[in-house]
């Protein structure tokens, strides 16, 4: 979508650190890392939210899952554990409208989250 930062990082109009990419989805790293290990995992479709994802396209979150395992292992945070997060909205912490799952990892993380 113009205009969209997420969507010029996937169409790499903007640059980023990549670390995956297939047809469906890419993954890069956050600019303003939360965790020794902060990737960003995207959608290449446009979605605001996952409240934008209709039923029938459910199987992106599935691929988004599944990717995330992969990297989890490639960046070596699956064996002591992980966090995959999907802010949604404003009380979310939704900054960027762009659907984008956050997996963070390589230390010990808090809970509840801030
Ligand atoms: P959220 O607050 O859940 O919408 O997360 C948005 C994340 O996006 C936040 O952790 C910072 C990251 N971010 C914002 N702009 C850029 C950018 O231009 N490049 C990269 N790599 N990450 C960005």
């Amino acid at each position: 979508m113009e205009g969209c930062l997420f969507c010029q990082i996937a169409n790499k109009k903007l640059k980023s650190e990549y670390v995956y990419e297939d047809e469906k989805v890419i993954a890069f790293k956050d600019v303003d890392p939360q965790a020794p290990v902060h990737i960003l995992i995207i959608p290449k479709t446009h979605y605001s939210s996952i409240l934008d994802v209709a039923d029938e396209e459910m199987g992106i979150i599935s691929h988004i899952h599944k990717v995330a395992k992969k990297i989890a292992k490639d960046m070596g945070v699956d064996e002591k554990g992980f966090r995959l997060i999907n802010n949604c909205g404003e009380e979310g912490g939704q900054s960027v409208p762009h659907l984008h799952f956050h997996l963070l990892g390589g230390r010990l993380l808090g809970w509840p989250p801030g």
